[in-house]
């Protein structure tokens, strides 16, 4: 019988690395599943997917260049996919050195570690539309954008897909980056935007109780669809050759549209009031006050809005796009209302 392909995925248990693995173990790949010690507890994305017992799964401290050696001697991976890392923007200006230790360091060390043991294996990167920093709507990013991180994130972001393209060049390692905008789903964490709006929105449809606490209304985000953007990372690791690929809408959607989309589909009939840090999101059949504007939420080095160009991904795996955000939000919405109805309600 034919030996079956080998996945490795860092970082298994986030959003990413669970849908990438439900997909691969859907087309018949042996699935090995890297976790960080003390993630145990977020396996909910694994169960939620069916996929405790299909996913090998492996404590993977990345900050570790010999038990990354270890592992990959040991599982002899075919493609790597490396989603380890910090991912929250906001906590990098509080936490900037282990922000850096983890994402730029920790790909050195992935880097290192698959050039030693498994450098004829496949290494897909995933790197953030935060390399480029804040420009603005009006220019669309493409690959040959110019890169301007202006927080910790982005800056270590770049350190690590700069140091994937060097390996490539340097070493003929197949490692590509992918440069990812915003990308939701339900299985995202409830401290990024759009699923904690939909999962307020939940609470408040099944529950009640007090309104979803946000910062600015006006941020806004080229955002898509987790599971359709890991889609395309699988096929990137088919081509030919590595190389580096933006993955967007081009579309930008405002915090208080992604609301208001959100809060229609969850039954509610959302209009805006005030203005500012006044502004409130009211259901206008019943007066609830779904969400208000908190100071709290605000960042004080927010990267203004970025739209990104995908073309050069659509050409090379003939990708069509992600489904747009209108979709993702009633599917967001429906799944915290049913998790939210079946009583789960801390995932
Ligand atoms: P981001 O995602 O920082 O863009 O990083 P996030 O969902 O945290 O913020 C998106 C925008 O919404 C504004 N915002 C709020 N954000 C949060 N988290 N909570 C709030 O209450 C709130 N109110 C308004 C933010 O200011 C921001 O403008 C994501 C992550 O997935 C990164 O890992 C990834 O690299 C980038 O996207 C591309």
């Amino acid at each position: 019988m034919e030996n079956k392909k080998k996945a490795l995925i860092l970082g298994v248990t986030g959003q990413d690395g669970a849908h990438v693995a439900a997909q691969l173990i859907a087309e018949g790949w042996d699935v090995y599943g890297g976790f960080r010690r003390g993630s145990s507890a977020n396996i909910w994305r694994l169960e939620h997917l069916g996929l405790m017992g299909k996913v090998k799964l492996i404590n993977i401290n990345i900050d570790e260049p010999f038990n990354l050696i270890d592992v990959f001697k040991q599982a002899q991976p075919d493609h790597i996919y490396h989603f380890a890392g910090e991912s929250f923007v906001a906590d990098s200006f509080v936490h900037p050195a282990t922000t850096f230790e983890a994402n730029s360091m920790g790909t050195l060390y992935v880097l290192e570690a698959m050039r030693h043991t498994v450098p004829g294996a496949k290494l897909f990167f995933a790197s953030s539309s935060e390399v480029f920093g804040g420009v603005g709507p009006d220019v669309l990013l493409d690959e040959r954008s110019e890169l301007r991180p202006a927080n910790p994130y982005g800056i270590s972001k770049l350190a690590a897909q700069q140091m994937v393209r060097m390996y490539r060049e340097a070493y003929g390692l197949f490692a590509s980056v992918g440069v990812l905008f915003n990308h939701e789903g339900p299985l995202r964490a409830r401290n990024f935007v759009t699923r904690k709006i939909t999962s307020n929105l939940a609470r408040l449809k099944i529950k009640g109780g007090s309104p979803i606490e946000l910062g600015d209304f006006s941020s806004a985000r080229d955002w898509g669809a987790a599971e359709d953007y890991t889609r395309a990372m699988i096929r990137v690791l088919h081509l030919d050759q590595p190389d580096d690929f933006v993955f967007a809408t081009g579309k930008l959607t405002s915090v208080r549209q992604f609301l208001s989309t959100a809060a229609t589909e969850a039954g509610f009939f959302p209009h805006f009031e005030g203005s500012g840090k006044n502004e409130t999101c009211v259901d206008a059949t019943s007066g609830l006050v779904l969400a208000r504007v908190s100071v709290e939420y605000f960042r004080p080095f927010d990267t203004s809005a970025r739209r990104g160009n995908s073309t050069k991904l659509e050409e090379h795996i003939r990708w069509g796009g992600s489904r747009p955000i209108e979709v993702l939000a009633a599917e967001m919405v429906r799944a915290d209302i049913e998790r939210w109805q079946s009583g789960i309600k801390n995932i």
